[in-house]
């Protein structure tokens, strides 16, 4: 098994520093650079959806400071044990009624056993046979396990950096940004796609969150799918007091992503419910193309389909048919329609979410 981690910088202009430098840029110019970006890459006005579910909640071992569901911390989340298959599909079922395109299956695990495993491969199989994409997020995977779930149909697996090396250990102690790395490494050497982006909002400063975007855009290739996460504020954890991070600061870091990796599908992911509909417009306007739909994420809310469908009327923006391709910039680089007209041939170079 390959168990080298590829982690070189593959464009040095994205270094701390240059990244900086676009963090710096006037509003207007860093929205302009980003949009002019996401219309190369992207059908301009569509987003994709994914849902969320919580198969397995509450009582991790590990003690990230932000979460809601750690052992450690003494939250309102109640413990529930691995979620039977009926449950399961019956959640996929009303999620793909909803036009979500992807079901993501939470577990607030450390690290899967296999047994435990055995029954999500089964999950997975099954969501997969209804015809929505999947992804998992188990925490760490041992050598193996990403091969079975590739086997049984996965799409996705999510695992996020959440932070850049250098603030890691001020947030998360059981575990290295390294042990994140290998797991990262075993789900590409799979074959199957990355989700992995971020929190922002931990009480971080600027040059850390350009020290994860880099990270992001150094790993080799870079995620197909970016979550960027606000911090969900929760009673009961370390962080729940933490202050408010600007919404323009926000805005940069999407616009900045959007921008470092051009391909990849960034999703503005957690923090919705308490984000201004103005600052999601700004958010798309800066390159993100993909929500978590649904009144939940995983233990904390969201905003509702009919609130977003309502947004998505406001601002033009259309739910993506179909997954953006790397050709459709070049069918119609300022594309202002439906995505309908730039679904087209595969392309090696396509995203792939
Ligand atoms: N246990 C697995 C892991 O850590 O990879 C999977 C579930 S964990 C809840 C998935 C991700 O949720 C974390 O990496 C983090 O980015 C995000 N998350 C957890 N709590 C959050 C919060 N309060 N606000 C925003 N994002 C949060
Ligand atoms: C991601 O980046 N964000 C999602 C998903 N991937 C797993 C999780 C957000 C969790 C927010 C806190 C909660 O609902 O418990
Ligand atoms: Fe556990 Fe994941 Fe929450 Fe960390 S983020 S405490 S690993 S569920």
């Amino acid at each position: 098994m390959n168990t080298h981690i590829r982690h070189e910088t593959l464009d040095p202009a994205w270094s701390v520093a240059a990244i900086l430098d676009l963090f710096a840029l006037p509003l207007n110019d860093l929205l302009l650079k980003a949009q002019t970006i996401h219309r190369q890459h992207h059908p301009a006005n569509a987003v994709q959806q994914s849902r969320l579910l919580s198969i397995k909640t509450g009582a991790c071992p590990e003690d990230c400071a932000y979460c809601p569901q750690s052992s450690r911390y003494q939250t309102a989340v109640e413990e529930a044990p691995l979620m039977p298959l009926p449950q399961v599909l019956a959640a996929a079922k009303r999620a793909q009624a909803a036009g979500a395109q992807r079901f993501c299956m939470g577990a607030a695990w450390r690290s899967p056993t296999e047994r435990q495993l055995d029954d999500v491969v089964e999950h997975v199989k099954a969501v997969k046979a209804l015809g929505l994409e999947t992804c998992v997020t188990l925490g760490m995977l041992k050598p193996g396990q990403a091969e079975r779930l590739k086997a049984a149909g996965l799409d996705y697996y999510n695992h996020n950096l959440d932070t850049s090396r250098e603030y890691y250990g001020e947030i998360i102690h059981s575990r290295t940004y390294d042990d994140r790395l290998q797991t990262l490494q075993r789900v590409r050497d799979a074959g199957l796609k990355v989700c992995c982006g971020g929190i922002v909002g931990l009480g971080e400063s600027r040059e850390i969150r350009a020290g994860l975007i880099a990270t992001l855009a150094s790993l080799a290739p870079y995620p197909e799918s970016v979550p960027i996460n606000q911090l969900v504020k929760v009673a009961g954890t370390p962080l729940a007091d933490a202050p408010d991070l600007d919404p323009i600061e926000f805005v940069r870091t999407i616009a900045v992503t959007r921008i470092v990796m051009p391909r990849t599908v960034v999703r503005l992911s957690a923090g919705r419910e308490t984000m201004h509909d103005s600052t999601q417009a700004l958010c798309f306007m800066a390159g993100a193309n993909s929500i978590f739909q649904g009144e939940q994420l995983l233990t904390t809310p969201n905003p509702r389909v009919e609130a977003d469908a309502a947004l998505f009327e406001r601002l033009g923006l259309v739910p993506m048919p179909d997954q953006p391709r790397a050709d459709a910039a070049t069918a119609a680089p300022a594309a202002t329609s439906g995505p309908t007209t730039l679904k087209s041939s595969t392309n090696e170079e396509a995203p792939a979410c």
